[in-house]
Parts: C-alpha cells; structure tokens; sequence
C-alpha cells in the first residue's frame, strides 16, 4: 500500500525534501530502500562508495570470504531471489557476496535511488519542523521526516597512529580500504599489523605471492579451518526445495545461524570424550566447533578444555616449536571473535614466512623503509594495516548527529553507546539505527539481524503514517531499561571479558563496554515483537 507524508522543507532552508534519507548502501542500506518503495515512500540513499555492498564492496583484501555459510548468508524476503541466485561455494568470497549485493540491486532497481559517491558529514534534527535535515560533502543539504542509518558495524577502519606512519616509502594498504584493482604482491617484501580475521584469511593469500611476508602479532587468535568446498547442484536443490525450514531452524538458534549446538557441559562428559567431539567438528570446520558444549562460553575451565584442543591442533600443524608457542593464543577461546580460516597456521612453514611477537614490545614505529621494532628495523616493499575497525559506534561517530536540543549523539555516548532495541535514541526522534549497538548485530548472521531491523522500522513508519503520528522517539527510562539488560546479560558471558573490538578495546580512548546484545536472536526478536504489538511500548509517539 501506498504510504505519502506530507513532510514540509524545513524552514528557512532550500533543500530536496524526502520521507526516508538513509545513509549507507550495504545490505541493510539496500533492503530498508527497498521495504521504504514498498510502502510508498520518497528516499534517498546516501553511499560513500561507488557501488552498492558496504562491507562487501570495501574489504577486498585477498582470501576475503564470509564466515557463515553462504546459503544462510543470503536475504529471505523474496522467495524468488532465493530461488533464481546460486552459491557456488560453502563460504562465499568477498566477490561472490559483491556480485550477489550488484544483483539485488539490479533486480529491485534500487540504483535510481541511491547517490553515490557522497558522504553524509551531518545530520541535525529540526525540532521547529520535525524534520532531519542532511549535509554532505558535495555541499547540499536535504530533508527527511525519517532518517535511518545503516552505516555498518565494521565499516570504519582503524589505523593506530604509529608513529611515522606517513613517513614509509612503500606502499600500505588497509584490509578494509583495499584497492579495487587488486594489489601484486609477487616479488615484494611485505610486512603484516595485525592477526584477527583479515589477517588470518589474507596471510596464506599473500604468502603464496610475496618473496617474504613478516607478521606482527601483538595477540594470538584461535581460528578454525574452514573446510571450505564447492556447492554439488544436488546440495544447493535440496536448500532451494526446503529454504523455509533451514530459515526456521535459523531463526530459533541464538546467533540466527542454523548450526548444530550440543547443550550439555563439556565438564561433565570428560577431557577424553570431549575431544572426539572437538575432533569430529574441527574436521567439519566452521564457527559451528565453539556449539559443541553449552558452557564452553560460560565457564573458564569448560573453555580451557575447548582453548587446549585447538593449541594440540596448533603444535601439530606448525612444524618449529617456538613458533606454535607464539601462535597459541592465551586467552579464551571465542572471547575474541572465533577466526574461520584456510591454511592459516600451516602457513608459518613456508620458509618466506616469519612471525614477530610485539605482544609484550610494541611496534616502536614505522621508518621510511618498514617497521621498526626493538633493536631491528624490518624493511618491506608493502606495509598491509590489518587493524581493524573502530566497530558498533565508529561509523556513526563519523557524522555530527545533532538531536533535540543542539544534543549530539556522539557526547551523548562518550562513555559508551545508549540505545533502546540498539535501534534508536532518546533525544533523537525519528532516527533509526540498522544493527546498531545494543542490538545482536555482529553476535548473529548479519543478513537476517539486519532484515528484522528493517522489517521493524518500515512497519513502525507505516504504524506512523497510518495513525497520523509524526514523531516516535524511546524513553529514556526505556532505554537505560534496555541498556542495563544488555550489560547484565553480557557479565554472564566469557566474551565480555577480554580486550577486543566487542568491548572497544582496540581503539585507544574508546569507553570499554560490550555493545552487542548477547542475549540472543530469539530472545531479542521477541522483545521486539512485544513492543511493538504494544503499541510501542518504551517509545512516545506523537
Ligand atoms: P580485528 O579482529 O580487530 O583484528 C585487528 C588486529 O590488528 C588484531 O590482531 C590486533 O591486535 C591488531 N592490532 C591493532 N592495533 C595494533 C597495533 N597497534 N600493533 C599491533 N597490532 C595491532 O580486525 P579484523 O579486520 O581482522 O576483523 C574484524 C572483524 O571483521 C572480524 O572479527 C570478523 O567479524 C570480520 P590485538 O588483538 O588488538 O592485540
């Protein structure tokens, strides 16, 4: 049905006047235009990029693939499109996933509403006319009734100011900024910062190509092989005749991810039978080996048990000792986000491979000809930056975000993100947040959290819309409700115990709290059902 707000330009300005702005043009950015035509609405979507995809469309770095299964991994709004898109392989490269976001786009004809290369530098809210009002870099200005950000939960990228960085004469990358026409690392000499995800999948990748690779590992990661394989025709029918069930089954697992998960206390079936168990998973690969106990998140020793099968496995693999040492990591398992790789610690036999441990010494700099650290300068051809992203609040910390009052949102956060659902913020009506922190976010299958939000929002706006409201906005009491069921909930988990990017702890300065909601997908999509079939209860419509 047809939906039309009869929204006015904000006084005083000369702007294009819309209902929905959203910013961001990934899969959250595409589907909410989308969901906003259905209804009838006027939109613009704003995208830094030159293409649609976010995520998919930045991190290009070689070895990029998604580490959820790709025919979960996938939209399910339109039975069509589940049926008509192929997967080739069990975890789709970064360009499968690009090429699969390119198509989307193509078949809703979505690309007419989205502007391009244009970054949002603000958003303000005019109280006077309850509108947004909205400033990019190409200096225009305009106005929504609705504005909906879907800016990404790993799309910010961090660069830790190492001193001299701009002094290096190679050249340097960003495994979240990489060049769209590839770099040839063959004959170079090439330095690595870095061993979470991107680096674990992008180090076998350019260790095959480079004369010599140096890694700097300043914390060791556990991570999985993947076991990654071809799709058989045969597979992807017996998916295509039955999504419906495996969506189902997805839907009512904690992550939304349809994995198998064993409930029982890895401290009650013993060391010995636990690792057959930890065997038989670590053949088949995949996140799915941390669901083979139900505590293994939840108590320390149920975690050693788990940590110390995937170190045997380390020694077993890494040919010289003291090398598996480094590689062994020392915290728990999972509490940093579980890597999926491939070839991954086999790599460290190449004999053009070295490891540098900077965990108790950090990089002192980089030079003008690579890295030094300790007594030694490293000297490289290419320095590649697998640091990571300032995730959950970077993005939006990115754009002035000014709500009622002149308030913005980024001092309203200083110390750590306030949301109600992790979807919007008192003092800044009309705003809506796609996976935003406190909400399960990076904690579940992106793809299905990020349709749920949508379909949430557009039902909210039509709810609007329909009973001539022209304000929504949370209570504060709401929300300080909410956040503190997050952070209860998150003290019962393993994984807000250690410094990573979850708790903030990766860029210097940032407030430590455990932003995703950990309480998991069904629990959260309830809650927000019960919300809004309340009336939106926890929010005040106007
Ligand atoms: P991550 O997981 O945040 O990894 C960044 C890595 O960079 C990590 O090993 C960091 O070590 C390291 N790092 C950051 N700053 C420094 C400095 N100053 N010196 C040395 N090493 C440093 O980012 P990814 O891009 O790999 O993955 C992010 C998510 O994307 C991933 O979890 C998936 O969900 C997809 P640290 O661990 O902080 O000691």
């Amino acid at each position: 049905m047809s939906r039309q707000i009869r929204s006015m330009t904000p006084s005083g300005e000369n702007c294009a006047n819309f209902d929905v702005l959203i910013v961001g043009a990934g899969f959250a950015g595409m589907y909410m235009l989308h969901k906003c035509r259905q209804l009838g609405l006027s939109t613009r979507v704003f995208e830094v990029g030159k293409g649609v995809g976010g995520t998919w469309y930045w991190n290009r770095y070689p070895g990029a693939r998604c580490d959820v299964e790709s025919v979960q991994y996938s939209y399910q709004f339109d039975t069509e499109l589940e049926q008509e898109w192929t997967w080739s392989e069990k975890y789709s490269t970064q360009p499968e996933i690009l090429r699969y976001a390119n198509h989307v786009a193509d078949r809703f004809d979505l690309r007419d509403n989205i502007q391009f290369e244009t970054r949002v530098i603000s958003a303000e809210y005019s109280e006077a006319d309850k509108l947004w009002v909205l400033e990019t870099d190409r200096n225009e200005k305009v106005s929504s009734r609705y504005c909906v950000f879907a800016t990404g939960c790993l799309s910010s990228s961090n660069v830790p100011k190492f001193e001299g960085y701009e002094t290096f004469k190679g050249l340097s990358y960003h495994t979240g900024r990489w060049p769209h026409e590839g770099v040839n690392f063959s004959g170079l000499r090439v330095g690595v910062i870095g061993t979470g995800s991107s680096a674990i999948q992008s180090i076998p990748e350019i260790a095959k190509e480079a004369n010599q690779l140096t890694v700097f590992q300043r914390t060791a990661n556990y991570t999985i092989p993947a076991r990654n394989s071809e799709l058989t025709e045969d597979y992807v029918s017996s998916i295509k005749a039955d999504y419906p069930s495996l969506r189902e089954r997805a839907r009512n697992k904690p992550a939304g991810y349809d994995i198998p998960l064993n409930s029982q206390s890895v401290l009650e079936v013993g060391r010995e039978d636990a690792k057959i168990e930890f065997q038989r998973r670590w053949e088949l690969g995949g996140t799915q080996f941390l669901g083979a106990y139900g505590d293994l998140l939840l108590s320390p020793d149920a975690n050693e048990v788990a940590a110390d099968f995937v170190k045997s496995k380390i020694r077993e693999i890494v040919y010289d000792p003291e090398i598996a040492e480094l590689l062994c990591p020392t915290n728990i398992i999972g509490c940093k986000r579980l890597c999926v790789d491939t070839d991954y610690y086999a790599t460290y036999n190449r004999n053009n491979v070295q490891l540098v441990d900077v965990s108790s010494k950090p990089i002192d700099r980089i030079t003008p000809n690579g890295i030094l650290h300790g007594a030694k300068e490293y000297e490289f051809d290419a320095i590649v930056f697998a640091t990571g992203f300032d995730a959950m609040t970077g993005a939006l910390a990115n754009i002035k975000i000014v709500g009622k009052g002149g308030n913005l949102l980024s001092e309203k956060w200083q110390d750590g993100p306030q949301t109600y659902l992790g979807l919007t913020s008192n003092g800044f009506p009309n705003m809506f947040m796609i996976t935003g922190p406190g909400s399960p976010s990076v904690l579940t299958n992106m793809l299905p959290s990020i349709e749920q939000h949508v379909n949430f929002i557009s039902k909210c706006i039509a709810h609007m819309i329909d009973h001539d409201f022209s304000t929504i906005e949370p209570d504060r009491e709401a929300e300080i409700d909410w956040g503190l069921h997050v952070n209860e909930v998150a003290g019962l988990s393993l994984r807000s115990t250690c410094s990573s990017w979850y708790v903030g702890a990766n860029v210097p300065g940032k407030p430590r709290v455990f932003s995703p909601y950990i309480g998991g997908f069904p629990r959260y999509v309830e809650r927000c059902e019960q919300v809004a079939g309340n009336n939106y209860e926890g929010f005040t419509l106007v």
